[in-house]
């Protein structure tokens, strides 16, 4: 019996590198269908307002974001190690480069192949989420070959990164740069029409890409959205480590607001339970599921005093 339960939808990319990290840690984890767009009413009641996909919960805690999620896998079974000591620096930084500059082309380039064959209003609610006007059929097409020109010399960065034949991208062993990539190569296979052609020159990226694969997701087994809600519910936050507040930081007990520093608009709000550099939680009550702690990265969040 695992605590662990994952909220993710099968094709998201961010759900993807989650699930591949729960497999690299040989862990047992139970997964939460959750809606691909709004409304997301079995979600919200734990985060309070956090929307994205994918987030960790055990028991009245719940992990927001990836970047944060692999730090907490890591806090609980730190071997096979994300993070090697010697690749640190270099790991994070292309992790971040991956994801905040190369995903957002790749979406938009395989989303407007897809463009006919997205789930019903994805279009609508992403182009909201980017505080724009439902788009029409014909604009999210024309984007792909637009972002193409951006995506096809970031994909040959990575190709280099492999071209020696190293079987991962820092070396002999996947660390947090490869899982952060490689959910963006991943998302290449579409959902209708495949957009995998574009990754075709790259041989070793293409044989990296499988030994990715390969980790697999580890034991997954599937629960209603109900269930997850009535152990967050029966559940306390468990007790924080000790804070380690910056300068200017709230402290704990203090009442805070957060929310992700790109363009979400909903604020979490509550009473700050732990802090340091890396990650800010807060607790809060929902009348659905009583006191439950949600944990936030620091870096790429914002957070006010309330
Ligand atoms: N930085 C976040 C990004 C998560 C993200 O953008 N997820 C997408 C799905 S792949 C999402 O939730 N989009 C909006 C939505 O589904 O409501 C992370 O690492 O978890």
């Amino acid at each position: 019996m695992t605590n662990l339960i994952l909220h993710h939808y099968d094709f998201s990319n961010f759900a993807e590198k989650a699930r591949l990290m729960l497999g690299f840690k040989d862990l047992a984890w139970r997964g939460v269908e959750q809606p691909p767009i709004l409304p997301k009413p079995d979600l919200v009641p734990l985060t309070g307002g956090y929307r994205r996909i994918p987030v960790l919960q055990d028991g009245a805690d719940l992990w927001c974001d990836t970047r944060l999620i692999a730090r907490e896998l890591e806090r609980r079974v730190p071997s096979p190690t994300l993070f090697p000591a010697a690749t640190l620096g270099a790991a994070q930084a292309i992790a971040w480069w991956a994801e905040h500059q190369l995903m957002r082309p790749v979406a938009l380039y395989v989303s407007g192949v897809n463009a006919e064959h997205m789930p019903a209003g994805l279009h609508e609610d992403r182009a909201r989420l980017h505080g724009l006007p439902p788009p029409s059929l014909e604009a999210v097409r024309k984007a792909a070959t637009r972002n193409l020109h951006l995506v096809r010399p970031q994909i040959a960065w990575l190709a280099d990164m492999l071209k020696d034949e190293r079987p991962y991208l820092l070396g002999d062993a996947p660390c947090i740069a490869d899982f952060s990539a490689y959910h963006v190569v991943w998302f290449f296979r579409g959902r209708h029409i495949d957009c995998r052609h574009v990754l075709e020159p790259y041989r070793h990226l293409l044989a990296w890409r499988d030994r990715m694969a390969a980790i697999g997701h580890g034991r997954r087994t599937d629960i209603d959205a109900a269930s997850a809600l009535a152990e967050a519910r029966d559940a306390q936050p468990a007790a924080p480590r000790k804070s380690e507040p910056q300068e200017g930081d709230p402290r704990p007990g203090e009442r805070a607001r957060v929310r992700p520093g790109d363009n979400a608009r909903d604020w979490v709000e509550g009473d700050v339970s732990f802090i340091d550099a890396h990650e800010i939680a807060l607790v809060r009550e929902d009348p659905d599921v009583g006191h439950v702690a949600v944990h936030f990265p620091r870096l790429g969040y914002d957070w006010r005093r309330v």
